[in-house]
């Protein structure tokens, strides 16, 4: 993945658990470089051994610390220069859950390496939508939870998120159930 995944990692460790304790996680997790460069592609087994070293670490779960990191991104991506790209991507949650797919694109129109995931937004009653979030990586469906709590902060929108569905031999995709409340 980009650099500025595994930055935002380094980042979202230091401000929450503080410096020592990501220095021990870059020792556990063996070859780390010393800096990550935002606009790097990296191996993806690079960024899944620094989740695994913190959640060893930290004494943490792993779904419990990609849901908080998911939640970090949105903020972190919005000052690490891509607060315009997020705020032309929508005005309300909904609108930025349709666009996602046109937001990778356009990350990927410079950022060749970029594998981006890719969403359908299906109308699921009144109040609620069902996200299809459809990705070449496995595990991260944690990650979406946070990403979509982190929406909601950013929008000032109460919701609920629910994953309905798991992927799995049978379905290529995870599901998640937003409610708006
Ligand atoms: F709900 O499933 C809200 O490296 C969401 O594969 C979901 O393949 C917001 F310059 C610049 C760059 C760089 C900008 F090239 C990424 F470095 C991308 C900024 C998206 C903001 C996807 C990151 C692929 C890297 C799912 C988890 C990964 C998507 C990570 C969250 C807004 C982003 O992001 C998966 C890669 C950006 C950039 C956003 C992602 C790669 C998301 C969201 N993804 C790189």
């Amino acid at each position: 993945m980009y650099g500025l995944v595994n930055k935002g990692i380094e980042q979202f460790i230091v401000a929450r658990y503080g410096a020592p304790a990501w220095q021990r996680i870059t020792e556990r997790a063996g070859e780390v470089p010393e800096v990550f460069i935002s606009m790097e592609a990296y191996p993806d087994p690079l960024t899944y051994s620094l989740v695994g070293a913190a959640v060893e670490e930290l004494s943490v779960g792993a779904a419990e610390l990609l849901e908080a990191f998911g939640e970090y991104w949105i903020l972190y991506t919005a000052e690490q220069g891509y607060g315009g790209l997020l705020e032309v991507s929508g005005a309300n949650l909904e609108e930025f859950l349709r666009n996602l797919d046109s937001l990778h694109a356009r990350v990927a129109l410079t950022y060749t390496e970029l594998r981006p995931p890719s969403f359908k937004v299906v109308a699921a009653g009144e109040r609620c939508v069902d996200l299809h979030y459809h990705s070449g990586r496995e595990g991260l469906a944690p990650m979406m939870i946070g990403l979509l709590k982190g929406l909601s902060k950013r929008f000032d929108e109460p919701i609920e998120v629910e994953q309905t569905s798991a992927r799995s031999q049978d379905a290529p995709y995870d599901v998640f159930r937003v409610t708006w409340v």
